[in-house]
């Protein structure tokens, strides 16, 4: 679906879009607060790649307050309580892969899910946002993809070792993306964010991103239909 909302549509300081914008940017802060936390994470249980991970990190602080910022412009004040609720699921996956060293489950949550579903929502939300918070989230998306590509590239370059903890960990955690979807449905609907265009921005970089590891056609459509029957 083609989204060709103008900016000037949004009443970007009425009480309703206000709400909305607080539980949506309390789940972006949240996100890359995480992303921060898990790429420090993945740089112990990579230490080859200690450098990398570590640039990787701060670029998610950097984003954290690019949106905290964008939060700040609009007085909105961030619902950091349904954020962390809202991440619980994919944040407890990650906790438990890191505890037991499962750093394939750890990338495909981080490095593919959480960063295609970044993708997917800041080039939705590009095209609608207020002009500040458009600046800003037009850096972070290209940051994003250097993020997805650390994952692919790693993940290729293991791929025979990790292709059957790469299934388990979709099977156990793309079923929350859905979930994650249709909890932001009706706000993301109140910025102008269609929730049709955010599956299928989503499902094109995870897909994308499974090819470039060296999946299937076949296995990329098994995996991506995990847990969207509900
Ligand atoms: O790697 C990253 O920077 C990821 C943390 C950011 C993900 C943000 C999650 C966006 C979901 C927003 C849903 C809006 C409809
Ligand atoms: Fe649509
Ligand atoms: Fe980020
Ligand atoms: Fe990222």
């Amino acid at each position: 679906m083609q989204q060709l909302a103008v900016s000037a549509e949004f009443d970007f300081q009425g009480e309703t879009y206000k709400d909305a914008y607080s539980r949506i940017n309390a789940i972006v802060i949240e996100g890359e607060q995480e992303a921060h936390d898990n790429y420090v994470k993945l740089a112990e249980l990579l230490p080859e790649h200690k450098d990398e991970l570590i640039t990787l990190s701060k670029m998610e602080s950097r984003h954290m307050k690019g949106f905290q910022a964008c939060g700040k412009n609009l007085k909105v004040t961030p619902d950091m309580d349904f954020a962390r609720e809202f991440f619980s699921g994919l944040h407890a996956n990650f906790q438990t892969a890191a505890a037991t060293g499962n750093v394939v489950t750890c990338l495909l949550i981080q490095a593919l899910i959480v960063e295609c579903f970044a993708i997917a929502a800041y080039n939705i939300y590009i095209p609608v946002a207020d002009p500040f918070a458009r600046k800003i989230t037009e850096g972070v998306v290209k940051d994003e993809y250097q993020h997805l590509n650390f994952g692919e590239v790693w993940l290729k370059a293991h791929f025979e070792d990790s292709k059957a903890e790469l299934e388990e960990a979709n099977r156990q955690n793309l079923p929350l993306v859905w979930k994650m979807l249709n909890q932001v449905e009706a706000d993301a609907a109140v910025l102008g964010m269609d929730k049709d265009a955010l599956v299928e921005d989503f499902m094109i970089a995870y897909g994308e991103a499974l090819s470039n590891i060296g999946l299937s056609t076949r296995d990329i459509m098994r995996m991506s239909a995990y847990g969207l029957k509900g």
